[in-house]
């Protein structure tokens, strides 16, 4: 017999999908939550079953646990663990152990791409493009590859597998994967896959408007609260707000706080790793300790919300050398403009010592210290038009 352990997401999911392919009825699946994994790991070493291979996919174990295992393995017992999770990484000093963060094209792996190169290698599964196809779909999703590739059907095989339960999405994947020589959607997939996309534009549009910054640990964080779409929900508001280093996702319901970044130079899987939890540099998440509970939640819930930059201007535009006009919240405008190769700040009319190399520097300076906005067309002419007179008289 086999048992596999896997992550509850889409990528877990494919993990088990592939295991079943493999094995069929020999093989007993559990899915689980980053917290519930150590629960059911434990359950199964209390049972010292020798006879049953355990695969753990997609997620790790806690400390006590990897020492049981490695203990589980020296008596003799089948074990084998695949991840691509950074923080995973230390599994590897053991025979049993299989993490790789990137393959060796330079692609970032899924534990579901780990797993079909495993089951290929040891014969246990024999590849056609169907299952390639699904396996890449995964990956791409899960790396968030697919937005650089314009994949959106690896976002839509997430999007189908949230709006069905998991054993209905399971069933459904083995019997088309099984039966179809090429992986594809069916025409009401299609649709209803479509209103869902229609859907989570909205949601994300609501919680723009939602979003707090404050300053945590010397890094500048958004934080907001949402229950669903995380993943793309930090994506758009890290685009959004690139003066932010991360986006801090609270999930109070689930008692989890997920992290976010589109930055290079940031690594967010150290942020979790403080406070217990895990991912990868570009996204992670732990669950909510006191610690995270405080400086997250308690310390910004009465903060405001940023303010969301004018977006159909036609004259205080971003980067425009004569200048683009911020408004703070204290009711003070900021006015970057272009003097030879730098860019100067002006304060409510009167001229500041400060300038940038960039104007991204200055805008990212401006939004850092007084979370400014962008100011509606108006408003710019308005200020412009004051400025003339103080001029005049
Ligand atoms: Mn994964």
């Amino acid at each position: 017999m086999y048992k596999l352990l896997s992550h509850n997401d889409l990528d877990g999911v494919g993990c088990g999908i592939l295991a079943k392919l493999a094995f069929g009825k020999e093989v007993n699946v559990r899915y689980n939550s980053v917290g519930g994994l150590d629960k059911e790991v434990s359950w199964f070493l209390d049972q010292k079953d020798m006879d049953t291979f355990l695969f753990i996919t997609d997620l790790s174990v806690h400390e006590e646990n990897e020492k049981r295992l490695a203990k589980f393995y020296q008596d003799g017992g089948n074990l084998q663990l695949i991840d691509h999770h950074k923080t995973a990484l230390h599994f590897n000093d053991y025979e049993w152990g299989h993490v790789v963060v990137e393959n060796e094209n330079g692609n970032l792996n899924s534990a579901t791409s780990l797993l079909y190169e495993y089951l290929v290698q040891y014969d246990f599964l024999t590849s056609k493009p169907a299952i390639e196809q699904f396996v890449e779909l995964v990956r791409q999703y899960d790396t968030w590859e697919w937005e650089k590739n314009e994949n959106y059907e690896a976002h839509r095989l997430n999007s189908l597998f949230y709006l069905v339960s998991i054993d209905e999405f399971e069933e459904n994947m083995l019997r088309r994967l099984q039966e179809n020589e090429h992986f594809h959607f069916n025409e009401f997939e299609k649709k209803i896959l479509e209103m869902e996309d229609n859907k989570m534009e909205r949601y994300i549009q609501r919680k723009r408007r939602e979003l707090i910054q404050h300053k945590i640990d010397n890094f500048y964080a958004g934080v907001v609260y949402a229950e669903m779409y995380h993943s793309e929900l930090g994506n758009e508001l890290g685009k959004d707000y690139p003066h932010l280093d991360y986006i801090a996702i609270v999930n109070m319901g689930g008692r989890r706080i997920g992290f976010r970044t589109i930055h290079d130079n940031v690594d967010v899987s150290e942020i979790a790793s403080k406070y217990g939890g895990g991912g990868h540099a570009k996204a992670s998440g732990c669950t909510m300790i006191d610690e995270v509970y405080k400086q997250f939640v308690e310390e910004s819930f009465l903060l405001e919300p940023l303010r969301e930059d004018a977006r159909r201007n036609r004259y205080n535009i971003k980067a425009n050398p004569f200048g683009s006009l911020y408004r703070s919240k204290e009711d003070k405008y900021y006015l970057l403009c272009k003097e030879e190769s730098s860019w100067v700040l002006e304060v409510s009319h009167s001229k500041s010592t400060i300038s940038f190399s960039s104007f991204e520097d200055g805008e990212k300076y401006l939004k850092r210290n007084y979370q400014t906005w962008l100011v509606r067309d108006e408003e710019f002419v308005q200020y412009l038009m004051e400025g003339y007179k103080l001029l005049k008289d």
